[in-house]
C-alpha cells in the first residue's frame, strides 16, 4: 500500500508541471523608451492591466517625477480609475521571492493605496506624496500553479505611487542533496512495483 501510494505521488508530481506557468520575472520597465498615458496591455510584454489603467512614465518627463531607473509605471492612469498591473502569466507552483521599488506619487495630494499580492502574500501600501524610492523585498512566497502577481492601486485621481523593477525568483526551498535522499525511497518504491508486476 506504501509502495502504491508512493509511486502515485512520484506520477503526480511529473504531471503537475503546467507548460502555461513562468518561473521568474524581471521588469524594469525601461524598454518602454517615452511615456504613455493609460499604457494599452499590448505595451506591456509582462502584465495585463484590468479594472483601470496605469501609465508608463519615462524620465526626464514634464511632471517632475523620477523614476528609479529609465521609465516606471504610474499604477493610477489618467482614466480616473486607477489599475491592477498583474502579470500576464501565471507561476509554477513552489516558492520564490518577490522584489519591486516603490516611490510615492511625487505630485503632491492625498495619500495613495496599493494592494500587493502574491500567492500567499499580500501587503497593503499607504504612501505620503514624499515617500522616497524604496525597495520591497519578500524572501519568501509560497506559490500555487497558475497564481499571478499583482498590483492592485485604490482609488482614481490619476496620481498614484510609482513601480519600479519587479523580480521574481524561484527560491530552492530545498537542497538538491537532501531532494535526491528525499526522492530516491519513491523512485526505489516505483521500481519494486514494477519488479513485483513483472514478476506476477
Ligand atoms: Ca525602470
Ligand atoms: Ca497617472
Ligand atoms: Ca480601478
Ligand atoms: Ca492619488
Amino acid at each position: 500500500m506504501k509502495k502504491i501510494l508512493l509511486a502515485s505521488t512520484l506520477l503526480a508530481a511529473s504531471f503537475s508541471v503546467s507548460a502555461a506557468t513562468i518561473s521568474s520575472l524581471n521588469d524594469n520597465f525601461d524598454s518602454i523608451t517615452s511615456s504613455v498615458l493609460n499604457i494599452p496591455s499590448s505595451g506591456l510584454a509582462n502584465w495585463d492591466v484590468l479594472n483601470g489603467t496605469v501609465d508608463a512614465v519615462a524620465t526626464p518627463n514634464s511632471w517632475g517625477i523620477t523614476c528609479n531607473t529609465g521609465t516606471c509605471i504610474d499604477l493610477d492612469g489618467s482614466s480616473n480609475d486607477a489599475g491592477e498591473l498583474v502579470s500576464a502569466s501565471g507561476f509554477s507552483a513552489g516558492q520564490y521571492s518577490l522584489s519591486f521599488d516603490l516611490s510615492g506619487n511625487q505630485r503632491g495630494g492625498v495619500n495613495d493605496d496599493l494592494i500587493v499580492s502574491f500567492g500567499d502574500y499580500s501587503q497593503a501600501f499607504n504612501l505620503a506624496s514624499n515617500a522616497a524610492w524604496a525597495n520591497i523585498f519578500i524572501s519568501l512566497v509560497n506559490v500555487n500553479d497558475g497564481d499571478k502577481l499583482s498590483f492592485s492601486h485604490a482609488g482614481g485621481d490619476n496620481v498614484g505611487i510609482m513601480l519600479d523593477n519587479v523580480s521574481v525568483a524561484a527560491v530552492s526551498a530545498v537542497p538538491i542533496p537532501a531532494a535526491a535522499f528525499l526522492f530516491a525511497p519513491a523512485l526505489l518504491g516505483f521500481m519494486g512495483l514494477r519488479r513485483k508486476a513483472k514478476a506476477a
